[in-house]
């Protein structure tokens, strides 16, 4: 049985992330290809308990190295439970955030150093790396403009500062610039223009 592919979805809040990675799964199926669609934190039971009491707002104060370690728990138990199975069956893994996030929040936007989110990658899914990251860029105003057409209550993320998600989209572009697996991808246009830069570069993934 030949590996599936994984393919990960990254930006900030509003970016677009879900609905492109409905329609590329959608795409995908069309063409017989068995489609794991997935979310992170979360994606298995025990890990959307722990996306739970990360998003939550809660009275006891949650430290950034804390609030690593939880992203990292949370993606052990979906990487263990779901996702490594799922490679392992063909099935092609579309997963809403993944280690970038971690980078990109809890690094550029909280300040965790490099050297801890690193070794816990390292340690937690050192065999299970992206294929392909399709980063959603746009300026964070218009991101938040559309995050709040379509949200109730603001999550503990949501309710940061325009700052904090300048240094997220920031340090995103920056991982861009560093790695080849991640493709940039203008979502600040309409929807089909997004979806077919992301269909483009999933198709470069099937070509040998
Ligand atoms: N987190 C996560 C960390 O801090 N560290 C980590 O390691 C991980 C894994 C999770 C939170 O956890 C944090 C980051 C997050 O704050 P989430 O569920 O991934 O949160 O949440 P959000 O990013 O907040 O998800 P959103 O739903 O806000 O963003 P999406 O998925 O990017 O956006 P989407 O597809 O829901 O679209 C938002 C709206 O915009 C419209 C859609 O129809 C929708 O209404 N839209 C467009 N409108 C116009 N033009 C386009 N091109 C459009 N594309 C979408």
């Amino acid at each position: 049985m030949t590996r599936g592919r994984f393919i990960t979805f990254e930006g900030i809040e509003g970016a677009g992330k879900s609905t492109v990675a409905a329609v590329l799964r959608e795409r995908l199926e069309q063409r017989g290809v068995a489609v794991c669609l997935t979310r992170e934190p979360g994606g298995t039971p025990l890990a959307e308990r722990i996306r739970a009491l990360v998003l939550q707002h809660g009275d006891e104060p949650l430290s950034p190295e804390a609030e690593t370690l939880l992203m990292f728990a949370a993606r052990r138990i979906h990487v263990d439970n779901l996702i490594r199975p799922a490679l392992a069956r063909g099935e092609w893994v579309l997963c809403d955030r993944y280690t970038d996030a971690t980078r990109a929040y809890q690094g550029g936007g909280r300040g965790v150093s490099a050297a801890l989110i690193e070794a816990l990658a390292n340690a937690v899914h050192a065999d299970v790396q992206p294929d392909l990251t399709l980063l959603l860029d746009l300026p964070v105003p218009v991101g938040m403009a559309r995050a709040a057409a379509r949200r109730g209550v603001k999550d503990r993320f949501e309710s940061e500062s325009i700052g904090f998600f300048e240094r997220v989209r920031a340090r995103y572009l920056e991982l861009a610039n560093a790695e080849r697996r991640i493709v940039l991808v203008d979502a600040s246009q309409p929807l089909a223009a997004v979806v077919a830069a992301s269909v483009a570069a999933v198709e470069a993934l099937t070509r040998p």
